[in-house]
């Protein structure tokens, strides 16, 4: 099948899902087209399969704003020409399935009848989308979609709590492709980071007021009182100054490394011990799965989608948002035992095989195909 993928190409997990996918669907096959505003930082090869149109948006001096959704739209009708592509799968609604359905129109004038697959990620949902500057848009685009699927469960049922929708949600989970892991667990050099005795704890994310930063850092601040520990914070973004000050305030800067966006997330992962989620919100929880399938355990908060990937006292913790205290807890019952410790990882491992690709492929195809086959029934 020939697609076109239209995402963020960013770091944050709804850009590292369609890429992943993309690549994956390649694999199997498929041609796949991306169309976004950057090559995708996940997307590091094009070949035969895997193309990638650039969404260009000339700055014009009237506009205050420039027009993404309109530049995007154009891009899409004409790389559906130009490739005859036959499906378009839109990852995050804002704005993607705004301009995904106004190309769809576009193209319709024309004879051509494109089915739009959208994919809802979390924020589009729960934070940004909910807002009423953009609900009656994120409404619209949700029930002019031919089909919708969602992450998890949990965002499945926000979905339909918030917005004035019938839409069949069809859940499918994210995913890891296990064969890109090595089946053999070592210790991956983790001298570099922490002496033999400290235990590593890491968190990655984007740094948003979301992934509630503080906490992460006042988790680790407990635990280092009582054993030897070196916290790693992956990622960039608004909150991450303030945590440094943080850190700087509790006397613990030196035993916290920042190392920004990184794309070498599984080598960091693979000498880690305990990853950290503490999230206010969490559709998923892409990074804890990621951890996981590198035998890491898991100490969350219990929000969304994370109690269908993480699991209570088996792969590792949940608590209420904010029980940091909880949190330092249940971490020190992990960290402090080796035979615990060993134990929670090999947990978490096998739960997130659950998750291999291999497993969620063949949903999005039959997505596809349905969506394919009902082309000319679709929404208008
Ligand atoms: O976590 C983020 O802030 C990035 C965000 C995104 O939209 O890229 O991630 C969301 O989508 C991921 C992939 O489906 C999910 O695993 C994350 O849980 C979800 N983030 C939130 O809901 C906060």
């Amino acid at each position: 099948m020939k697609i076109a993928i239209v995402c963020y190409p960013t770091f944050g997990g709804s850009g590292v899902v369609a890429t992943e996918l993309g690549i994956a669907l390649a694999e199997r096959g498929h041609e796949v087209h991306f169309v976004t505003y950057r090559q995708p930082v996940r997307l590091e090869l094009l070949n035969n399969n895997i193309h990638f149109h650039e969404v260009h948006v000339p700055e014009y001096p009237l506009f205050h704003y420039q027009p993404y959704e309109l530049a995007l739209s154009s891009k899409l009708v004409d790389t559906i020409k130009n490739h005859e592509i036959e499906l378009l799968h839109v990852h995050y609604a804002i704005p993607h399935a705004y301009a995904g359905y106004m190309a769809k129109k576009m193209l319709q004038v024309e004879g051509i009848f494109i089915p739009m697959i959208t994919t809802l990620h979390g924020t589009d949902i729960t934070l940004v989308g909910n807002h009423p500057n953009y609900k009656p848009a994120v409404t619209f685009s949700i029930n002019k979609s031919d089909i919708v699927t969602s992450v998890s469960e949990s965002l499945k049922q926000q979905t339909l709590e918030f917005f004035e929708t019938d839409k069949e949600i069809e859940v499918i989970p994210n995913f890891i492709d296990i064969k890109k892991y090595p089946q053999d667990y070592t210790d991956c050099q983790r001298s570099m980071m922490a002496n033999e005795d400290e235990r590593i704890l890491t968190h990655i994310s984007n740094f948003r007021k979301v992934k509630r930063i503080p906490d992460v850092v006042k988790i680790f601040y407990e635990v280092q009182k009582e054993i030897p520990a070196k916290l790693i914070m992956v990622g960039e973004g608004p909150e991450k100054e303030h945590a440094e000050q943080l850190c700087a305030d509790l006397g613990i800067s030196d035993k916290v490394l920042f190392l920004g966006n990184s794309t070498e997330i599984d080598r960091i992962l693979c000498f880690t011990d305990l990853f950290l989620l503490p999230s206010a919100s969490e559709s998923f929880g892409l990074a804890a799965l990621e951890a996981m399938i590198n035998r890491v355990a898991v100490i969350s908060s219990n929000v969304g989608g994370i109690p269908e990937v993480n699991k209570h006292g088996v792969t590792g913790f949940l608590s209420d948002v904010g029980n940091v205290e909880e949190m330092a807890k249940n971490a020190l019952h992990i960290l402090k035992s080796d035979k615990v410790l060993e134990e929670f990882k090999q947990n978490a491992y096998e739960q997130a095989t659950k998750f291999d690709i291999l497993n969620i492929l063949p949903l999005y195809e039959e997505v596809y195909e349905s969506a394919y086959r009902s082309r000319f029934k679709n929404t208008y």
